[in-house]
């Protein structure tokens, strides 16, 4: 599914241009425009759905791998190693749960700190 008046589903068609870092058939992975930490990635689902609000079972194996990537994404990107490294992954929920863009995304966020975000 794809929503023509939704920002992340342009970036993904390509229509709008980002610093991507990782894709294949499930997400896009690209960087932040308004980085928090050093690191800051969006783990972005092809499929459009609106937020976390609308997941159930039926997405939990795209879910499930989009988390399961997120080390992978971590390294490459340049978080530096657990334990005394690591990263935060965080999905902002409708509107008091801070969610600016309603297509679900995962911040990856990471690198020394202190970050502007917690
Ligand atoms: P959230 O508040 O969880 O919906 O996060 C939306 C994030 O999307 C926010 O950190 C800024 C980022 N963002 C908004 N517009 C763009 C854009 O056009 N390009 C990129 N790369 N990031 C964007």
């Amino acid at each position: 599914m794809h929503d023509p008046d939704c920002l992340f589903c342009k970036i993904i068609a390509g229509q709008i241009p980002s610093s991507k870092v990782y894709e294949d058939e499930d997400m896009l992975v690209f960087k932040d425009i308004h980085p928090a930490a050093p690191v800051h990635l969006l783990m972005v689902p092809k499929l459009h759905i609106p937020s976390m609000a609308q997941v159930g079972a039926e997405q939990a194996p795209l879910l499930g791998r989009m988390l399961a990537k997120a080390p992978e994404l971590a390294e490459a990107n340049g978080c530096n190693p657990y334990p005394q490294g690591g990263f935060r992954l965080m999905i902002n929920t409708g509107d008091e749960g801070g969610q600016e863009v309603h297509h679900l995304h995962i911040h990856l966020l990471g690198g020394p700190r202190p970050w502007k975000k917690g």
